[in-house]
């Protein structure tokens, strides 16, 4: 037995006012809060803890919250996208949802006055946005072709909806986990293709033969953050592919909740207690917890194909099912586009939809006989199945239009300098750009061929937006992280520095 023993702090703001309340405490405050209206409520109960129920206060449009979802694996039905819709549908000009890094839904616009009988809604629906902002586990990733892959080795969508169930007690919220030292990512790869990006979660589970049996090789510590990003590194344990997988969740979480650093916000994520401990301590502690012995990691995993991006229609391992990848530029969508999603998901599938974290749409079970009459919908006008190269690989975070944190605008930026690119340009594969408006890296500027990452700069004696240029990022197999080539390049000189880029490193021809 270690000894591992509590750290004694003095605690920070966040410390403190979570100690005081818990953020899900506020929970029952909500009918209140709804007659109150926002301006009257508690300013910590406001600005964090209704983040403990996935109700973001934007100072950027304020009285308009954003309201973060939990979509396990990113699986929804065509009801649950229905109800979503019909929510940011009421909200007219100020209603959307965009799809996120982490297959996830986030919807805008709301009003905290109606977010009871949003919540009546989601229980009705299966659906909850409890714990997944602040210091709790995020959405919980999963394989995008989790059971429909012929290539597939684990169906990992029961191990992601037991994970989040177990976390958040069935949807209903937990108070054994909503004080964690930070946000913690979980994410469960079951082919591959690595296309969860499982080095860049706390805890991933990545598949891996153990003695001839399928199971997980298990990495920790994956994390990105404005002072330091850092790869996942093995546990050196392997488990089956069953509730061992709930229970490892379960006793990491423990350790990372009970012996985590909490005095400094920028070195809390898991990767600085094990840097403190060492991984030997670390896993021995986590084996404590589990509460069995830990095998020992398989020699290697099962990962050896680059990542696929979905887009497009591909046969599923059912015969004669089909399914099909829709782009969703900037992975943005309104009502119109939600209700029709739902519509064809049920005219032409089985009534499931699934997100993607290169933040697209995947409509599965797609019978052969329904692939042509599928193919002349409207809809698919704006949402390809064969977008160009460079808008078919592009990701952006919120940005400035709804994020306080962010730099520059993003979104809108981001779709419009394509256009540019792709009007001058010759592709001949996609590039993967990846935009984020801040060094907090929501939209994983690190993983990507190009990654740009908001930035101040001064230009002719002002200070102007820019970006910070990183190179070098590799996903799938082998996956790396890209790295900060240049500094400071003010938006408005980008576009001569990424063409120049695009022809001389990625094989791209001016027309
Ligand atoms: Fe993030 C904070 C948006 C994925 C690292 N992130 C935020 C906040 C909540 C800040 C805020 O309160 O305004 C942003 C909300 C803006 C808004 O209105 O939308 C925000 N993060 C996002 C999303 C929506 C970006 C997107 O457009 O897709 C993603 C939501 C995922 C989800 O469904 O839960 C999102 N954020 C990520 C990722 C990518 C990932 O998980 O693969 C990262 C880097 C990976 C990681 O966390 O290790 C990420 N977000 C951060 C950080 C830096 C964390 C740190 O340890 O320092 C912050 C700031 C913080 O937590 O203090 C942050
Ligand atoms: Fe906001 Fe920065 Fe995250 Fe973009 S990277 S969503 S600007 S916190």
């Amino acid at each position: 037995m270690v000894e591992a023993t509590k750290p004694v702090t003095s605690l920070n703001k966040f410390e403190q006012f979570k100690a005081e309340k818990d953020g899900l405490a506020v929970k029952d405050q909500l009918e209140q809060f709804a007659q109150l209206g926002w301006e009257a409520i508690d300013k910590t109960d406001l600005e964090h803890r209704l983040k403990w129920l996935g109700i973001f206060y934007r100072p950027v449009t304020p009285g308009k919250f954003m309201m973060r979802m939990r979509i396990p694996n990113g699986i929804l039905t065509s009801n649950q996208m229905q109800v979503l819709a019909e929510i940011v549908q009421r909200y007219g000009e100020d209603g959307n949802a965009d799809i996120t890094t982490r297959q996830n839904l986030q919807l805008r616009g709301v009003r905290l006055e109606d977010v009871p009988d949003i919540f009546r809604r989601f229980e009705q629906a299966g659906l909850t946005s409890v714990q997944s902002g602040m210091d709790n586990v995020r959405n919980i990733t999963g394989s995008p072709m989790a059971g429909i892959d012929a290539h597939e080795l684990i169906d990992t969508r029961g191990l992601v909806r037991k994970v989040q169930d177990m976390i958040t007690n069935n949807g209903k919220g937990n108070f054994a986990f909503t004080n964690l030292p930070r946000k913690f990512n979980i994410a469960l790869e079951g082919g591959r293709d690595n296309s969860v990006h499982a080095e860049i979660n706390d805890i991933a589970f990545v598949p891996a033969y153990k003695d001839g049996e399928l199971g997980f090789n298990v990495v920790v510590g994956g994390f990105f953050s404005a002072k330091r990003c850092e790869a996942a590194v093995p546990l050196n344990a392997w488990v089956p592919a069953n509730d061992d997988v709930v229970d490892l969740c379960r006793a990491i979480l423990v350790v990372y909740r009970d012996y985590g650093l909490r005095a400094n916000r920028q070195k809390s994520r898991l990767m600085w207690l094990i840097d403190e401990w060492g991984m030997e301590k670390f896993r021995i502690v986590v084996e404590e917890h589990f509460g069995r012995t830990l095998l020992t990691a398989a020699e290697e995993d099962e990962i050896d194909w680059d990542k696929r991006d979905h887009i497009g229609i591909y046969p599923q391992k059912q015969s004669g099912l089909n399914y099909v990848g829709l782009h969703i530029p900037i992975g943005r969508l309104y009502a119109e586009d939600m209700f029709e999603l739902a519509r064809i998901a049920e005219v032409y599938g089985s009534g499931e939809i699934r997100l993607t974290v290169e933040q697209n749409v995947i409509i599965p079970n797609i019978p052969d006989s329904r692939l042509k009459p599928f193919l002349t919908e409207p809809l698919l006008e704006r949402f390809s199945l064969n977008p160009a190269p460079l808008t078919r690989a592009l990701i952006s975070c919120t940005g400035a239009q709804f994020c306080n944190f962010a730099l520059i605008e993003t979104k809108n930026r981001a779709l419009a300098m394509i256009k540019v690119l792709e009007a001058e340009l010759e592709m001949t594969r996609p590039v993967r750009i990846h935009w984020t408006g801040c060094p907090n890296s929501c939209g994983q500027p690190q993983v990507a061929d190009i990654g740009l990452m908001g930035t101040k700069v001064r230009k002719d004696g002002k200070a102007v937006e820019g970006v910070d240029l990183y190179l070098g990022g590799k996903v799938g197999k082998d996956a790396k992280l890209g790295t900060c080539v240049q500094k400071g390049i003010p938006c408005d000189d980008l576009l001569p520095v990424l063409r120049n880029l695009l022809i001389e490193n990625f094989g791209a021809k001016s027309k």
